[in-house]
């Protein structure tokens, strides 16, 4: 018996790569999450969009906490089995009016992971819908493996270094609407990108990637992870410190040391 999804999402999820509307936080409890970061680039001078990309959840506090919240580990569990890793965690952050978008790409191209027993949890903490720049998959295309890709680097891409798959049948796509608090998960293989916002709604989403500890990055460099939930089965990764408050100096070191792997694309400059 899956712990939270029904037996039906759980299928959806190994069948078409994707599942959208899991209840995680109250609508109060996502506005309040949004108002920690506001007050966070209040007091910083900084933005979460610029700052918190790669392994946010070793900088702040309340985003270690997200990582951890029971119905998100019960969600991750019910795919990916007893035993998780969080190896990334950052925002998608589309203000009103933002011409940010996301091209088309497969996850796994990043972190190249084998087996590819991962996943990415996606939390909404503004409403996703399609005129404010949802996230939008290609259903089964996870199925086909590691696709090509051509490097198409775009001013507004949010992808930094953008891989952007070949050949694909965008006219399959499926937007992935949400309410703030809500979950979507896709696995790591399948195509999936966003479009800008023209809305006058903000469109912001936490994105981490969670993996079985089998599940091996083949990319090269230091690359850490931070156990959320039963144990490190396999050893392949170091295991992060969980912060003690907003930028705890251990969980810091933590972060410099995986922000100069795999991950050093996302590092601010
Ligand atoms: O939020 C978006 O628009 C893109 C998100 C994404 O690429 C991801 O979560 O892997």
């Amino acid at each position: 018996m899956p712990r939270i999804l029904s037996e039906s999402q759980v299928t959806q999820f190994h069948e078409l790569g994707y599942v959208a509307g899991i209840p995680v936080l109250s609508e109060g409890e996502a506005s309040q999450a949004l108002a920690m970061l506001r007050a966070w680039e209040k007091s910083s001078g900084k933005t979460v969009k610029e700052v918190m990309r790669g392994k946010a959840h070793l900088l702040l506090k309340c985003l270690s906490d997200l990582i951890h919240h029971p119905r998100i580990v019960a969600a991750l569990q019910d795919v990916l089995g007893p035993n998780v890793l969080c190896l990334e965690s950052g925002f998608f952050w589309k203000n009103a009016r933002d011409s940010s978008y996301v091209s088309w790409h497969q996850d796994n191209t990043y972190l190249q992971l084998q087996p590819p027993a991962a996943l990415a949890a996606w939390l909404a903490l503004t409403d996703s819908k399609p005129d404010n720049g949802a996230l939008k998959v290609i259903p089964g295309t996870q199925k086909q493996g590691d696709l090509a890709y051509d490097l198409i680097p775009g001013e507004n891409n949010m992808l930094k270094f953008s891989r952007q798959v070949r050949d694909i049948d965008t006219k399959k796509a499926v937007h992935i609407e949400l309410e703030p608090g809500q979950l979507s998960m896709h696995a790591n293989h399948v195509v999936h990108g966003s479009e800008a916002n023209g809305s006058d709604r903000p469109r912001i989403g936490w994105s981490c990637i969670f993996a079985a500890p089998h599940a091996r990055t083949t990319a090269r460099g230091a690359m850490g992870a931070t156990l959320v939930a039963g144990e490190d089965t396999h050893g392949y990764y170091e295991l992060e410190p969980i912060p003690r408050f907003d930028f705890d100096p251990i969980a810091v070191a933590a972060y410099e040391r995986s922000m100069s792997g795999p991950l050093a694309i996302y590092k601010p400059k």
